[in-house]
């Protein structure tokens, strides 16, 4: 048995097939490569610092990592003025030695906002003008530091209500609608090359919250705002029917121009799991894949977490969870087998 598998492995590489991906691809870094798209994750860091098994995993697995929590704006300044830069550099740094590419999330946000900033609003210490200067001096700082090394950011994330309103945020309500322009103008500044994405959940299939985004993408392109990409962030679940649609939405979004990206796919369940389940949700992370390759403009797939090991599902649904690619124990689902087996573009 170990001679055949050394007789196997000293064996010349076979010569280049013909036709483009005859076979289903071994890994999802294959797949990734044979479908020319980015197939990325989100990245727990203390799981990454920790964990050989996952760190093994995830950067054999993966050409495109997000920061799951690292470069939100509580981790990298949780006090005024005092940057904590370490966790964000940690991944920047293993992403640059395991040739993955990088999506800075994110900028602005309502939430994990650090408290001195939410309280000093709050109790009217900050007021608009000093707010505006704060969030440009972030924006700013940020990309800055990771200038040449982010391929793309989510600079602004969640900023529509699912009504289809502008979301009343602090940023809407103390510096009015044009936040968002600046925002993007101000990262452009910090790094001309950064592609620069709105993004934003449930915009598979809210019409309310799809008609918004496109027609804020529509006002910035015509003010000449830099946007070059939209974020469905794509957080479905089995218990809810596939966004059928969702191919169509994107084409929407990239007839406007702009670059189509699934930021943090994940396919939660009523647990107990069942084989039932997990074939039906091999099935949805299936058309979230092919829906993406029916679209030219679609570059990138990130799954948010790529085990059920490290998941934010269950801490926010109860008696939700096993919503991503590999069980506990990093063994593939079937929506991972899903996955390789798909065929499409190139
Ligand atoms: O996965 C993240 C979780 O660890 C955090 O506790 C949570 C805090 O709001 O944010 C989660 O990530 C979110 C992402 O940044 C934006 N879109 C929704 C994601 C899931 O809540």
């Amino acid at each position: 048995m170990i001679l055949a598998l050394a007789l196997v492995l000293a064996a010349p590489a076979p010569p280049a097939h013909p036709h483009p991906h005859p076979h289903p691809a071994k890994d999802l870094r294959q797949l990734a490569q044979q479908h020319g798209i980015k197939i990325g994750t989100a990245v727990d860091i203390a799981a990454l610092r920790d964990e050989p098994d996952y760190r093994q995993r995830l950067n054999r697995e993966f050409t495109h990592v997000t920061a799951e929590n690292a470069m939100k704006w509580e981790s990298v300044e949780p006090e005024r003025g005092v940057y904590t830069w370490d966790d964000a550099d940690a991944l920047v740094e293993n992403a640059r030695r395991n040739h993955q590419q990088i999506r800075g999330h994110t900028l602005l946000w309502h939430n994990q906002l650090p408290a001195w900033l939410t309280s000093g609003v709050e109790d009217g210490t900050i007021d608009a003008t000093e707010l505006r200067e704060i969030l440009r001096e972030h924006i700013t700082t940020q990309v800055r530091r990771y200038k040449g090394k982010i391929r793309a950011w989510d600079v602004v994330n969640e900023v529509v209500e699912e009504d289809g309103s502008l979301r009343q945020s602090i940023w809407l309500q103390h510096l009015g609608p044009g936040y968002i322009a600046d925002a993007f103008r101000w990262a452009h500044r910090a790094d001309p090359h950064a592609r620069l994405f709105i993004n934003d959940y449930n915009l598979e299939w809210n019409a309310p919250k799809i008609e918004t985004t496109l027609s804020i993408v529509k006002d910035l392109k015509a003010q000449g705002v830099p946007i070059h990409g939209i974020g469905f962030q794509g957080h479905l679940g089995i218990q809810y029917d596939y966004p059928a649609d969702w191919a169509n939405v994107m084409r929407r979004f990239a007839d406007l121009g702009l670059e189509v990206a699934i930021t943090e796919l994940d396919v939660r369940m009523v647990l107990p799991v069942t084989p039932e389940k997990l074939a039906t949700q091999a099935e949805y992370y299936r058309r979230a894949l092919t829906d993406c390759l029916s679209v030219r403009a679609c570059r990138e797939m990130t799954v948010w977490g790529f085990t059920d090991r490290h998941s934010w599902v269950p801490g926010w649904f109860e008696g939700e969870g096993a919503a991503t690619l590999l069980d506990e124990n990093l063994a593939p689902k079937p929506a991972y087998k899903a996955l390789l087996a798909v065929r499409g573009r190139k």
